[in-house]
């Protein structure tokens, strides 16, 4: 069956505001600065932009630490602003999606300045406040994503209060009726401006198991645990969210995908189901663990090999779960993550070749694809020589948790950070080969990567083999194929660590994608149940497609080709 909806047919991009394009000076990109570049977007192609957040911020963790939700951030803009990017965007065809984060606040929010005051402040309960363990210690064992205890104490009222990212950042106490309906009200009032939808800031937390248990030791070694069983997923959720979609989000025709780790396909299904679900999708991270140790958060530092197979796993379990019940997004980066072209592919000798086959193989999949800014372009992770030039939270905090408190190998540490550090992607926009890669004409907040004399948009722009030219037509062809919107997938050559194929199938049309994830040249045998006809190539990522001799099919290295059948 096939069940229409706006945000099926689209594709999203994602744009970080602080390092999009800064339009006066202060080495801070700002809302003038996206308007400005608008018709890049439309040149793209691309349906809906997803903001990260621009709300009013101490940007602690750079925005995703909000002190007012109905406010822009001074370094941003105005609401005024903000208005002429909707209005202007809206001209355009261009959606808009907001960042909604609400599982915590800054703590320069007036709610937190407000509920820290005193045990009795009418806004104490907006938050989750324990007294000490009985040896005066935290109330639980929990660590938090950033490193260290997820539990900060409070002199003024010697209770400790619950932060599972930074201490500038307490966990809102959703048991508390009265904050779900600010939130609600707050949602409203941008959805009454204009916003075409959210994406739900880690929106699978919101519901911690009563009484906080202490997380099982999985690490001796370690002072704190990993206790996303008491907080990912947890009991309430699904009744909270159901209260969000009667109160707010049922009364308008809006994207919504929520930001769920430790989610399997099984849950997935039920959030975004059509009939009953609470979100259009998500954003599972099964695929971005795959390079990880399990174990919780510290595992991201500790790369690991992985094999094709288990990445045809994963997404194949996803593609076939959540067929004709939910709606999955595709993703291979955004902001938390390093750039895919390094992490999946090769960021040198085969930069374009690999970026185009990462690019093709995502979007034939089922679901909404999201391009996350800079990756149109193949930017690549960057490799800072020092820990100074970082400017991430989560990466300072490690930095001062492993290597300044417990003698960790700096090198070692600064490795992991080269390679999983959030700032990879954070790294400003690439413009043109100008001075900063025509981001700012001041000093950039962070440092550009110095390949952006040879990685920019506009070099890309001007070369019609460019990877940009490569995304543009991934997503026109969505525009003209229902079977890449709609398809039903389905995996070949199931245990092939080298090659990636898989189809897709609706009513009279189908697909054949075939990718090779391998810096090798490969010969496969040509599938049978396929009849090769040259002219059935719908996009390919060298000039010709591959060769097919005597029923053998030849892949150069990272080839990538979809056939239309
Ligand atoms: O991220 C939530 C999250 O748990 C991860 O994406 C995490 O940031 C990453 O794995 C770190 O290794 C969201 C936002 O996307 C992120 O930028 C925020 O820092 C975080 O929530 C807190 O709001
Ligand atoms: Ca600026």
């Amino acid at each position: 069956s096939k069940s229409t909806q706006w945000w099926k047919e689209s594709v999203v991009y994602q744009i970080y505001p602080r390092s999009f394009n800064d339009s006066n000076g202060d080495g801070i990109g700002d809302i003038e600065g996206i308007i400005q570049k608008l018709d890049y977007l439309v040149e793209l192609g691309i349906d809906v932009v997803w903001l990260s957040p621009i709300y009013k911020s101490p940007n602690d963790d750079m925005g995703y630490d909000i002190s007012d939700y109905q406010d822009i951030m001074a370094e941003f803009g105005t609401l005024e602003d903000w208005d002429r990017l909707i209005t202007q965007m809206h001209e355009k065809g261009l959606k808009l999606v907001m960042d909604l984060v609400v599982n915590h606040t800054s703590d320069e929010h007036p709610w937190f300045v407000e509920a820290r005051k005193s045990k009795d402040n009418p806004y104490r309960d907006y938050y989750i406040w324990r007294p000490p363990s009985e040896d005066g210690k935290e109330p639980n064992n929990w660590q938090s994503f950033f490193s260290g205890s997820a539990w900060q104490y409070d002199e003024a009222t010697e209770e400790y209060y619950l932060h599972l990212f930074t201490k500038k950042q307490p966990d809102l106490n959703w048991e508390n009726p009265e904050v779900r309906h600010k939130v609600y009200d707050m949602m409203r009032w941008w959805l009454d401006r204009g916003v075409d939808g959210f994406r739900m800031d880690v929106i699978n937390l919101i519901s911690k198991v009563e009484g906080l248990p202490d997380a099982p030791i999985a690490k001796p070694e370690e002072k704190y645990q990993w206790g996303s069983d008491f907080f990912a997923n947890g009991p309430r959720f699904m009744e909270f969210m159901n209260e969000m979609k009667e109160e707010v989000l049922d009364h308008y025709d809006i994207l919504t995908v929520g930001e769920t780790g430790f989610v399997t396909p099984e849950e997935g299904k039920q959030f975004t189901n059509e009939e009953d679900g609470v979100l259009s999708m998500l954003f599972q991270f099964q695929h971005m663990d795959i390079d990880a140790q399990p174990g919780g958060q510290m595992g991201k530092w500790e790369i690991k090999d992985w094999k094709l197979t288990e990445l045809k796993e994963i997404m194949s379990k996803w593609q076939v779960e959540l067929y004709n019940k939910g709606w999955n997004s595709l993703y291979l980066e955004n902001h938390d993550q390093p750039r895919s072209v390094s992490r999946f592919g090769d960021d040198e000798e085969y930069h374009k070749e690999s970026a185009k086959m990462l690019a093709t193989w995502y979007h034939m999949m089922q679901g909404t694809p999201y391009i996350y800014q800079g990756q149109e372009l193949g930017m690549t992770n960057v490799h800072f020589p020092s820990i100074e030039d970082y400017k991430d939270v989560e990466i300072i905090n490690l930095w001062n948790d492993l290597v300044e408190t417990r003698g960790y190998d700096p090198d070692k540490v600064l490795h992991s950070i080269h390679e999983k550090g959030r700032d990879n992607a954070r790294t400003p926009m690439q413009w043109d080969d100008s001075k900063n890669g025509g981001f700012t004409d001041g000093t950039p907040w962070i440092k550009v990567n110095p390949n952006y004399k040879e990685i920019n948009a506009e070099a890309a722009l001007k070369d019609p083999d460019s990877i940009f030219y490569h995304y543009k037509k991934l997503v026109q062809l969505r525009k003209e194929h229902d079977v890449i919107v709609y398809g039903e997938y389905e995996l070949v050559w199931e245990s092939d660590e080298q090659v990636y194929a898989y189809t897709r199938t609706y009513e009279d049309q189908s697909l054949l994608v075939i990718a090779n994830f391998k810096k090798e040249k490969l010969e496969r045998e040509w599938p049978e149940n396929f009849h090769y006809n040259e002219s059935d190539v719908l996009i390919q990522n060298y000039d010709e497609a591959p060769k097919v001799e005597d029923g053998k099919l030849t892949l150069r290295p990272y080839e990538a080709v979809v056939y239309k059948f």
